[in-house]
């Protein structure tokens, strides 16, 4: 059998001495954080279509990446290498998850009927490939957005048909997703979104899309598809306007049409930053709301205005992150799934491993520090003395709803207000050397 990255072993825990780049230096899966492992704390995803399918084409130019799988002609036989080289992949890399869209398994027909027949070939080598390798699907979901049938929008869309077609693919990748023990079903709404309110009905499109989840819903439990269901938010590209801007807006939808119980939240790092929020902002807003449901691990450039999904590097973000992770409880069934691609001048084969070995090890030190902030009780125990005066008095009795603006305006007749500082920076010098 064809070896697809022969140059690269299996890649091992070194520790941080090490200066082999092909070597963890601090993911060292089996070592016990607290109660778990790394592993079961990060469950790390390889995403198939960056890593797979990715050949670093961009507006200005044609693609870079070197890719042996890319130059067969054949697309089931394409289709079918890149099974093989994907699993290869994720096994040296020793990731145990991996996430896909339908469409990138397996090449479109001539019709539907066709498409899902390619589709069920490919799955079958995929099914197989799990279990020799022992690796699982972390979530599947359906492409909504490549086609130029979806170029008005999927569920959104103002033309029946296009919705009915989506509704088509959903049912078929949700199948899909369940024959291979997929432990989520994820939502991105591709194209969900308006360009100009001129020729857009968006109390329509917004009614529709709920009507598209709610049969989603009812078809996952006609299935018995007992996989978490995560909606993830995206502010802005393709569309000017997506309908799913953050997460407060999802929570707000979902609530709108009574399907907040049904969802959870996949949160990206870029795409909080194209909102206008920290990936922290975002995840908190998820936890506080009981919808922390999985991770896109990435991150943007704070430079640029589009989603650049550049591998996760910043240690003191993937640290506020894990935080957030921790304070949650974990993710499980979610994730950490690095929807990330290489630079398009990384184009070897190889990049592949450096970029997710810096993922993984910038989410692993992160897991780390936060942990040891989390012991020691640092923000915690900050928090609690700021928010002290809801502990007694006056503040417990408005916490308790035991008083209203009358007894508040008595109160505060008497009472002198005495504030205190919130140590901004002092909390911030403690974090860096944390890290
Ligand atoms: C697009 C994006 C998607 C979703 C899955 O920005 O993040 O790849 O994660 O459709
Ligand atoms: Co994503």
């Amino acid at each position: 059998m064809e070896e697809y990255f022969p140059e690269v072993d299996q890649i091992k825990f070194k520790g941080k001495e090490s200066k082999n780049p092909l070597a963890y230096k601090y993911y060292n899966p089996k070592e016990k954080i607290g109660e778990k492992t790394m592993e079961e704390h990060l469950r790390f995803s390889v995403a198939y279509w960056h890593t797979f399918r990715g050949d670093g084409a961009d507006p200005f130019g044609s693609p870079t990446m070197e890719r042996t799988w890319y130059n067969i002609s054949d697309p089931m036989d394409k289709a079918k290498a890149r099974v093989e080289a994907a699993f290869e992949f994720m096994s040296k890399l020793g990731v145990k998850y991996f996430c896909f869209h339908d469409r990138d398994i397996a090449p479109t027909g001539s019709n539907l009927k066709e498409t899902n027949q390619n589709l069920d070939e490919i799955i079958e080598l995929i099914e197989e490939k799990m279990q020799e390798y022992d690796i699982n699907l972390l979530w599947g979901t359906a492409c909504l957005f490549d086609h130029p049938r979806f170029m008005n929008g999927a569920a959104s869309s103002p033309n029946a048909d296009v919705f009915a077609y989506a509704a088509a693919q959903v049912k078929k990748a949700m199948e899909v997703t369940k024959r291979l023990g997929g432990e989520n079903y994820v939502f991105w709404g591709g194209r969900e979104g308006y360009e100009t309110l001129l020729n857009t009905k968006m109390g329509l499109e917004q009614d529709n899309i709920a009507r598209f989840f709610e049969m989603a819903v009812e078809y996952a439990q006609e299935i018995n598809f007992d996989g978490q269901l995560l909606i993830e938010p995206k502010p802005k590209e393709p569309t000017k306007h997506q309908y799913d801007f953050d997460v407060s807006t999802v929570l707000a939808f979902l609530r709108k049409y009574n399907l907040d119980k049904h969802f959870k939240l996949n949160i990206e790092a870029n795409h909080a930053t194209l909102a206008g929020h920290t990936f922290q902002h975002e995840l908190q807003t998820a936890r506080i709301n009981n919808a922390l449901g999985s991770l896109d691990g990435n991150q943007g450039d704070m430079l640029l205005g589009w989603d650049t999904d550049q591998f996760p590097t910043n240690v003191y973000k993937t640290t506020l992150a894990m935080y957030e992770i921790l304070k949650n409880g974990g993710l499980k069934p979610g994730g950490l799934n690095f929807d990330a691609t290489v630079r398009r001048p990384s184009f070897k084969p190889i990049d592949l491993f450096y970029g997710h070995i810096a993922g993984i090890d910038s989410f692993a030190r992160g897991l780390k520090t936060a942990y040891q902030l989390l012991e020691d009780r640092v923000i915690e125990d900050f928090l609690e003395e700021r928010y002290r005066s809801y502990q007694k008095g006056i503040g417990k009795k408005i916490k308790e709803g035991q008083v209203g603006f009358k007894e508040l305006a008595e109160y505060a007749k008497e009472n002198e207000i005495i504030n205190e500082s919130g140590h901004q920076e002092k909390l911030e010098a403690i974090l860096n050397s944390y890290i």
